[in-house]
């Protein structure tokens, strides 16, 4: 699938160092030190109806800082990103809708691509969608058939095929929930803890064999399509290989997709799936979070449509850090916009302070866990700063630019 087009990505002089983020499997922060200088990640991206919410920019934007940080260290990076196109949601909400919920999921696609060009989101190098990953998802299935681990269900309508969880080393260590947390969980996020004929009841669904009316494909399987899980299983075992360096989403994720996803990878290939996992905190407005179902939404599109500044938005949702739950007001807005003026003015003068401990600070506050409210302080002291520095307005632009994805 095609992904959007790239914003700048100026350099900047020195680099080296490293990131170090916060890992929810050992909830600590960890090193990100990736193999051969080549930084793989692999972030969870959209189901595509109602995108592209706050809480998806929010997302998006985080993981944004990631790969500016990890590019500023001096590392290759390679970042892939799902499109969940086939799932029970989107073709519900087609069908409530009475759309093609294939045309349903490329203008959702579109829609989210504007946005984050606007938002100047750097782009994945790979960016796939579950339907054109069908091949790999099958074959890791396969593989997985050789360990013993797969099987199906005795329906004879619908023989779906599962995944027996808990035979994968290190099932639970990321979310580390009791059995009955995480059966009710399962059961509120997409899981079908109750289906008859599960060996355990935390199984996961890997091939949904063919129902009237459902979209379907042929494969050694059966006629049918992808569980959700083993999407992202089989993208990133394509693209970033075994033991990538971070697999990334927001905090509703980590169980029971990211637990599902990193049982699936250590069992098909022995190793980590992820060296690390990352979620991002949950935005919400009107004390919920933001979600489809419940409509509470915020859109990306909306507030460039009544003449928002995307930088504005992205400053806005910048001022969090990024693994804190919050809440979008119509303030967040106004004093991004306050802020990115104030920096504007800033940066226009003929001389200020220099940029290097600018710059500086903008890098140890990213280096630590992503630390944007951080880097936003340091910018707004430089700016509040009187100098005489003829160079320093452009080089502390360039910065705000590379680093924060923030043009002024
Ligand atoms: N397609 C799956 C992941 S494979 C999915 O969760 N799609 S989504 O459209 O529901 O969410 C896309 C991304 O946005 C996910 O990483 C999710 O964790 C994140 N997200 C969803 N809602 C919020 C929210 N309110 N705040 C922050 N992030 C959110
Ligand atoms: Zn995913």
């Amino acid at each position: 699938m095609r992904a959007w087009t790239a914003p700048d990505l100026p350099t900047l002089d020195g680099s080296g160092g490293r990131l170090r983020v916060h890992d929810t499997a050992l909830d600590e922060l960890v090193d990100v030190e990736p193999d051969n200088n080549e930084a793989r990640f692999y972030v969870c991206g959209i189901t595509p109806y109602d995108a592209t919410h706050l809480g998806h920019a929010n997302t998006y934007v985080a993981y944004d800082l990631m790969y500016r940080a990890l590019a500023d260290c001096g590392h290759r990076v390679v970042y892939t990103q799902n499109v969940t196109d086939v799932d029970d949601p989107l073709l519900e909400r087609a069908e409530q809708t009475g759309v093609d919920w294939e045309e349903l999921a490329e203008d959702q696609v579109s829609l989210f691509r504007d946005d984050m060009t606007a938002l100047r989101v750097l782009p994945p190098q790979h960016y796939v969608g579950a339907v054109e990953a069908i091949p790999s998802v099958v074959e890791l299935i396969e593989s997985l058939r050789l360990t013993g681990a797969i099987y199906q269900v005795d329906d004879p309508d619908y023989p779906d095929w599962y995944f027996e969880v808990r035979r994968a080393p290190g099932f639970g260590r990321l979310a580390k929930l009791s059995d009955s947390e995480a059966l009710a969980i399962f059961g509120e996020r997409g899981g079908d803890p109750e289906r008859r004929g599960k060996k355990d009841p935390l199984d996961c669904l890997v091939w949904r064999m063919a129902r009237p009316g459902e979209p379907s494909w042929e494969s050694r399987l059966g006629r049918g399509r992808p569980g959700w899980h083993i999407e992202c299983t089989a993208i990133a075992l394509q693209h970033l290989g075994a033991a990538f360096d971070v697999q990334g989403g927001g905090s509703d994720l980590v169980f029971p997709h990211h637990e599902m996803c990193a049982a699936e990878g250590a069992m098909a290939t022995r190793q980590p799936f992820a060296k690390a996992y990352v979620h991002s905190g949950m935005v919400g407005l009107h004390g919920e979070k933001m979600s489809k179902s419940r409509g509470n939404l915020v859109l990306v599109s909306r507030l460039r449509a009544s003449g928002a500044d995307p930088m504005a938005i992205r400053l806005g949702l910048l001022a969090r850090h990024y693994r804190t739950d919050w809440e979008w007001t119509a303030d967040s807005l106004r004093e991004a916009q306050r802020r990115l003026d104030r920096w504007r003015d800033a940066v226009a003068r003929p001389s200020a302070p220099p940029a290097e401990p600018l710059v500086a600070a903008l890098r140890t506050a990213l280096r630590t866990d992503l630390d944007a409210p951080a880097a936003l302080s340091a910018m707004d002291a430089w700016a509040d700063a009187p100098g005489n520095d003829p160079d320093a307005a452009a080089s502390a632009a360039q910065a705000i630019d590379a680093l924060l994805g923030v043009r002024l």
